[in-house]
């Protein structure tokens, strides 16, 4: 059978033209996440250091059913209680704190806070996949973290832990070779560099901005797999994290 063409515009990050109330979930801010996704950590961690009530979707990776109605598939996925639809983690970010007090610079403004929440994305998640599938046992001790506490049907669950693991190691190897020092090397190499933009006590100075959040929610993700003893043995990164971990209790 003909595939049927795709029509209308690329999805796009950031604030989206139609709202979807009925998405928001009992009135409240909603976030539709896998429990185990970096980015999703991004999102939660700032809402829980602010205090904000908000609903969360757990979406099946596989089958995506609770993310049908968004052009955007990947998550997180972000609608305000007034139905404001937000995508992308880092655009979230923003959105979120700029709705909420505004405590950090909007994008634009402070180039060194866009380029490590860029960072985030492009260095530091590409440099903990290397690490986390640096071989099929680690890969299949992840996977089967993943299938157990993300939202996977039954069947899927034993299939997605061996399959995926097979996957994600071709993911680990395809990262791996993006960087020239070896996966513990790199990572070890990205947290030196994170340290020197630590200023006092955040990436933010006195408070934590939004290249915390991106940054803490990426290594959040890590927690309890292969290679967090390089986070646990920094000097620096590790009292960081540990500030992160105590403000947002995610
Ligand atoms: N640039 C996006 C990346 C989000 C992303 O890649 N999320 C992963 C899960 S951690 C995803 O949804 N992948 C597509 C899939 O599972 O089909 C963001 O920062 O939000």
């Amino acid at each position: 059978m003909a595939r049927k063409a795709k029509t209308g515009p690329e999805p796009y990050g950031g604030v989206q033209p139609k709202k979807v109330p009925e998405k928001s979930i009992d009135g409240k801010p909603t976030i539709y996440t896998y429990a185990t996704c970096p980015f999703s950590l991004k999102v939660k961690s700032l809402l829980k250091s602010r205090g904000i009530d908000f609903s969360n979707v757990e979406v099946d990776p596989m089958k995506k059913t609770e993310l049908k109605w968004s052009d955007w598939t990947k998550v997180p996925v972000f609608v305000d209680a007034d139905g404001t639809h937000v995508n992308d983690s880092n655009d979230i970010l923003h959105y979120i704190d700029e709705t909420n007090g505004g405590k950090f610079p909007r994008k634009g403004v402070d180039s060194k806070q866009d380029e490590w929440m860029d960072f985030s994305n492009d260095i530091l998640g590409k440099s903990i996949v290397a690490v986390i599938y640096k071989n099929y046992r680690t890969s299949l001790h992840a996977l089967d973290y993943v299938t157990r506490v993300d939202k996977f049907g039954l069947k899927d669950r034993i299939v997605n832990k061996w399959l995926g693991a097979i996957i994600m190691r071709m993911v680990g190897k395809s990262r791996a070779k993006m960087f020239d020092e070896p996966p513990r090397e790199n990572l070890t190499n990205q947290l030196n560099s994170m340290s020197g933009a630590i200023e006092k006590d955040f990436f933010g100075g006195e408070l934590p901005n939004g290249a915390d959040f991106a940054n803490y929610g990426i290594l959040r993700s890590m927690q309890g797999l292969n290679g967090f003893d390089i986070v646990e043995n920094h000097d620096v990164i590790w009292p960081w994290y540990s500030r992160m971990q105590l403000l947002s209790d995610v």
